[in-house]
């Protein structure tokens, strides 16, 4: 409810020159909450602190994000693949992603992992694309953390994951990207 008002066809960074673009890789449509933006949002702002052991300055503010219509978001990393994003004046690189499911979709919309290490999943409750590797259903109260960055630093390819087309209902989910250092201090971006 407080994301709906404010929802936008979805944008992804640009890897060379680490601006907000338009892409076919990303269909849905979002916002991003103010953080703290109301008693809820700071509650489960300060939950995702304590669950992560990640402090609570680190993380960029809600995103909140729709897809239906089979609108989906290619597979990716949430780490920048440029320099200007990854600027430690605004946190350096994004280490690890919590994912909240705020609905349950009738079809589709699983979060897919195609590069982890595992057993791809199998069986008919799952899309055709969410087979591609392990993956998650989008179950409403649910939540998915992880890690982008491996110990030392460097991005973790095999924490590229897309959500798989929303093919039947609604998906909801808000995303808290959190980064190595500070975020909103030192004059943080939030889109
Ligand atoms: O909404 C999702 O399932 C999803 C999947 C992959 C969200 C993101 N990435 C993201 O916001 O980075
Ligand atoms: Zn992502």
């Amino acid at each position: 409810k407080l994301g709906t008002p404010s929802l936008v066809k979805s944008s992804v960074v640009d890897s060379k020159t680490g601006k907000s673009v338009d892409s076919e890789v990303r269909t849905s449509s979002g916002t991003f909450l103010a953080y703290a933006q109301d008693e809820i949002v700071a509650r489960i702002e300060d939950r995702i602190a304590h669950m992560t052991m990640l402090p609570l300055e680190h993380g960029e503010s809600l995103q909140i994000l729709k897809y239906v219509n089979g609108q989906e978001y290619k597979p990716h990393t949430d780490y920048f693949h440029d320099k200007i994003n990854a600027d430690p004046a605004h946190g350096g690189q994004r280490i690890a992603t919590v994912l909240m499911y705020l609905s349950t979709p009738e079809e589709g919309g699983e979060t897919v992992f195609p590069h982890a290490v595992g057993e791809p999943v199998t069986g008919d409750e799952w899309s055709e694309c969410a087979k591609a590797g392990l993956a998650v259903k989008a179950v409403k109260r649910n939540a998915l953390f992880f890690y982008g960055l491996k110990p030392d630093g460097t991005g973790d390819s095999k924490s590229t994951h897309g959500s798989c087309p929303t093919l039947k209902g609604e998906k909801y989910s808000a995303t808290k990207w959190i980064h190595v250092g500070a975020f909103h201090k030192n004059g943080g971006i939030t889109a």
